[in-house]
C-alpha cells in the first residue's frame, strides 16, 4: 500500500480519540461480576472495538454462562451495562480527548485529508459532543447499519463508502486488535495505537497517542 494515495482516515472513537474504553472497561467488569465471569487481561483486551451484543456474549461465554440467559435477559444486561456507560461519559469534556489527537486532526484538515468516524459504538455520537468534536468529522458511520461487527471489515468498508474513496485511499486508526483486523480486512492501511503484541498485525503501530503524526506514519513506512 502507498501512502501517497491516501486521501482520508477513518477514525475508532474509544481508545483512540477519547480516553473513554476506561469507562467501557469498567462498566464490562461489574457485568462480568454480576454474571461471576472471571475478569482476565485477555477479557478486557478481547472486549475493545467489539459491539455490545457481541461484548456480552464473549463475557457470558467466558464464564460458560452463555446458556444461562434468555434473549430478552441478555438484552436487559446489555442495557444495564450500557446506563452505567453512559453515566460515566456524561463527565467527558474536551480536555479528555487523548494527548495529541485534537492536533492530529487539525493536522489531516489542514493537508486536505477528509475525516469520517468509524467506531462500533452507538454512543459516539454523544460523547463527540461533549468532546465538542463533531465538527471535525464528516460523518460517523452507524454501526447499526452494517452487517458484521469488527474484526469484519463492513464498518470501515462503509467508512471508504461514505467519502466516496476507494479502500486503498483510506488509512484506519485503531487501539483494538479486533479495529485493526477490520481495517487490513477492508484493505485500508492500517494504525494501531497500543502495544506491539496486542496490535502486531497493524502496518503502522504507535504506542501512544502523542506519537501520531503525518511525519511519523510515513517514517515507518519509508
Ligand atoms: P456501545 P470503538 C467500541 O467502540 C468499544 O471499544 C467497545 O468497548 C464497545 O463495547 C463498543 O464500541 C460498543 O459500544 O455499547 O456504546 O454501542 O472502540 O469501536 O470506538
Ligand atoms: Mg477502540
Amino acid at each position: 500500500m502507498n501512502f501517497a494515495d491516501i486521501r482520508g482516515f477513518a477514525f475508532d472513537l474509544d481508545g483512540v480519540i477519547a480516553d473513554t474504553a476506561r469507562f467501557h472497561t469498567q462498566a464490562w467488569h461489574q457485568l462480568a461480576d454480576q454474571v461471576k465471569t472471571p475478569w482476565t487481561q485477555e477479557l478486557e483486551e478481547g472486549l475493545k472495538g467489539v459491539g455490545r451484543m457481541d461484548s456480552l456474549e464473549m463475557i457470558l461465554r467466558a464464564g460458560g454462562h452463555q446458556d444461562e440467559y434468555s434473549q430478552e435477559e441478555k438484552v436487559a444486561l446489555a442495557t444495564s451495562k450500557n446506563d452505567r456507560y453512559q453515566e460515566l461519559v456524561k463527565t467527558l469534556t474536551p480536555a479528555d480527548a487523548l494527548p495529541g489527537m485534537v492536533d492530529f486532526l487539525a493536522e489531516l484538515k489542514a493537508a486536505g485529508y477528509r475525516l469520517v468516524l468509524a467506531s462500533a459504538s452507538k454512543n459516539a455520537p454523544t460523547v463527540l459532543k461533549y468532546l465538542q468534536l463533531t465538527a471535525a468529522f464528516e460523518g460517523v458511520v452507524d454501526p447499526s447499519s452494517v452487517a458484521n461487527g469488527k474484526p469484519a471489515p463492513d464498518i470501515y468498508l462503509a467508512a471508504a463508502k461514505m467519502l466516496n474513496l476507494a479502500p486503498e485511499q483510506v488509512a484506519g486508526v485503531e487501539d483494538a486488535a479486533a479495529g485493526v483486523a477490520a481495517i487490513n480486512a477492508a484493505g485500508e492501511l492500517s494504525i494501531g495505537i497500543g502495544s506491539a503484541e496486542d496490535l502486531r498485525e497493524a502496518a503502522v503501530r504507535f504506542d501512544s497517542t502523542s506519537q501520531v503524526t503525518l511525519e511519523n506514519i510515513k517514517k515507518q513506512l519509508n
